[in-house]
C-alpha cells in the first residue's frame, strides 16, 4: 500500500488525525491492534476543554456533541466540612463540556466510515522502519494473518502508552521523564442520575473521591485505592459506602444505582521527547501520560493532533516544512504545562505521605477558596489554553 500518512493506532488521536487530514485533502491509512468494537467500548475520559470542542467541530464531528454534551461552568473542591465551588465562568469566562471519550470515538468512527477511509483493525506484528530516510514504512499482519506493508511520506504513532512507535526513536536521541504515584483509581460507571450539578473533587482522610457524570442518567465515580488493589474486594455495596463517606457533606445525599463497569487504573506521569524523529511523529498517549486528576489526557491528544494536522498539511500539501519542524517543541510546551497541572491536582487531592503532607494539602485547598488569584490559576489550567497560545 502507498499513502501520504501512515497512522498507527485508532484511538481518539489517530481517528481525529485521519479526519483532519482528510478534510485538507491528504490521504492516510490507519492500522489498529484491537477490533472496532473494543475501541468503541473503552470507557475513559469525560471532560472536554472548549478548545477540544472547537477542534471537533472544525473536524466536522460536532453535531451530536452540540446536542448532547453538557456545558459545565466549574467544579467543586471538597474537604471535610466544606464544598467550595470554583466557578470558571465567573473567574475567566470559560467552561468545559461533559462528553464521554466513547462518544468522541463513536463520532469519529462514523465520520471515517462515511469518508470511506482505510482502517485495518486487529492487526499484529506492527513494525516501524527507516524513519530516518525518505522512504519510511510500516509492516504488519492484517486480521487474516497476511503480511502487509504501508509506504508513506510520514508515519504518525498514535498507538498509546503501550504501542511500539515510541521505541522507533533511537535510544540515543530519545529522552523520557516519569513519575509513578503510590496510589491508583477505582473507576465506576453507574446507571444513576448525578447527585450533583458540577463535578466534585473530594479530599478525604480515607483517600480522594471524584463524582463525575456522563449524562443525565449516568454517573461516573473514582476512588483512590492502592496500586495493587484487588477489584474483587470491592463489592458494589462497599463502593457505594466508600463514595458516600468520602463525598459526605451535611444536607446532601448520594443517589445510588446499578454499577455497570468497574476497574482499577494506574496513575503515572510520563513524557517522551522529541515528538518527532525524521519522518516519524508521535501524538497523544504515545508520547505522554498524565494522571487523570486534571482531566487532561484526551484534551492533550486532541491538541497534539490539531497542531500536527496543520503542520502536515503545510508540509505535504504546500511543501512548507516549518511547522512540522517546530511540532515537537510546540506540542511539548503544552504537554509540560498539563503535566505540571495534573501532578499538582493529583498531589493536592490524594492521601499520601504523612500528616504534615495532609495539612499542606488542606492549606492549599483553603487558599483556592480564599484567593481569586489562586482559584484563577486552577480555572485557567483546567479549562485549557487555546492551541495557539500554549
Ligand atoms: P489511546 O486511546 O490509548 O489509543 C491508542 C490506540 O493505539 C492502539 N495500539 C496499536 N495499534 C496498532 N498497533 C499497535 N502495536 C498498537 N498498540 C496500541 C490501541 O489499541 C489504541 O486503540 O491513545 P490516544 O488516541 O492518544 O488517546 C488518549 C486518551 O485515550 C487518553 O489520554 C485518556 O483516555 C486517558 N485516560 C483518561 N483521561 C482523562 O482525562 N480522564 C479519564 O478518566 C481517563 N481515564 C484514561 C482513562 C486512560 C486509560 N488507559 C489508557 C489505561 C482510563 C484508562 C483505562
Ligand atoms: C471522568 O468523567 O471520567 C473524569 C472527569 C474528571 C477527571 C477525570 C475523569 O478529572
Amino acid at each position: 500500500m502507498r499513502t501520504r500518512v501512515g497512522i498507527i493506532g485508532a484511538g481518539p488521536a489517530g481517528l481525529l488525525l485521519a479526519q483532519l487530514l482528510d478534510r485538507s485533502g491528504i490521504e492516510s491509512v490507519l492500522i489498529e491492534r484491537q477490533s472496532a468494537e473494543h475501541v468503541a467500548g473503552r470507557i475513559r475520559a469525560g471532560i472536554l476543554e472548549s478548545t477540544t470542542v472547537d477542534v471537533l467541530r472544525a473536524a466536522g464531528v460536532g453535531d451530536r456533541l452540540a446536542h448532547t454534551a453538557i456545558e459545565h461552568r466549574g467544579i467543586y473542591l471538597q474537604w471535610p466540612g466544606t464544598r467550595h465551588q470554583v466557578d470558571f465562568a465567573d473567574l475567566i469566562g470559560r467552561s468545559v463540556w461533559v462528553y464521554g471519550q466513547t462518544e468522541v470515538t463513536a463520532d469519529l468512527m462514523a465520520a471515517r466510515a462515511a469518508a470511506g477511509q482505510r482502517i485495518h483493525y486487529k492487526v499484529t506484528d506492527v513494525g516501524v522502519h527507516e524513519v530516518d530516510s525518505d522512504r519510511p514504512h510500516i509492516t504488519f499482519r492484517d486480521e487474516h494473518g497476511v503480511a502487509r506493508r504501508i509506504d508513506a511520506d510520514v508515519i504518525v504513532g498514535c498507538d498509546g502508552f503501550h504501542g511500539p512507535s515510541r521505541q522507533a526513536i533511537p535510544a540515543s536521541v530519545r529522552r523520557t521523564w516519569e513519575r509513578t504515584y503510590p496510589f491508583a483509581w477505582l473507576g465506576v460507571l453507574a446507571e444513576v442520575a448525578p447527585s450533583t450539578d458540577e463535578l466534585i473533587y473530594a479530599w478525604h482522610e480515607d483517600g480522594f473521591a471524584l463524582h463525575s457524570m456522563r449524562s443525565p442518567a449516568v454517573s461516573r465515580f473514582y476512588l483512590q485505592v492502592r496500586p495493587e488493589e484487588d477489584i474483587a474486594e470491592w463489592s458494589d455495596d462497599r463502593i457505594w459506602a466508600a463514595l458516600a463517606e468520602r463525598l459526605h457533606i451535611d444536607g446532601w445525599t448520594l443517589r445510588t444505582g446499578t454499577i455497570t463497569e468497574k476497574s482499577v487504573l494506574p496513575m503515572r506521569s510520563h513524557v517522551t521527547a522529541p515528538m518527532r524523529h525524521g519522518r516519524l511523529f508521535l501524538a497523544g498517549d504515545a508520547a505522554h501520560i498524565v494522571p487523570p486528576t486534571g482531566a487532561k489526557g484526551l484534551n492533550l491528544a486532541v491538541a497534539d493532533v490539531a497542531v500536527l494536522a496543520e503542520a502536515l498539511t503545510a508540509w505535504l500539501g504546500a511543501g512548507d516544512e516549518r511547522a512540522a519542524a517546530a511540532y515537537s517543541a510546540t506540542a511539548l510546551r503544552r504537554v509540560w504545562r498539563a503535566t505540571h497541572f495534573s501532578w499538582w491536582m493529583t498531589t493536592m487531592l490524594h492521601r499520601h505521605g504523612d500528616d504534615f503532607d495532609g495539612e499542606l494539602q488542606l492549606a492549599q485547598l483553603r487558599r483556592i477558596a480564599q484567593s481569586t488569584h489562586a482559584a484563577t490559576e486552577l480555572a485557567e489550567n483546567y479549562t485549557g489554553t487555546s492551541i495557539e497560545t500554549a
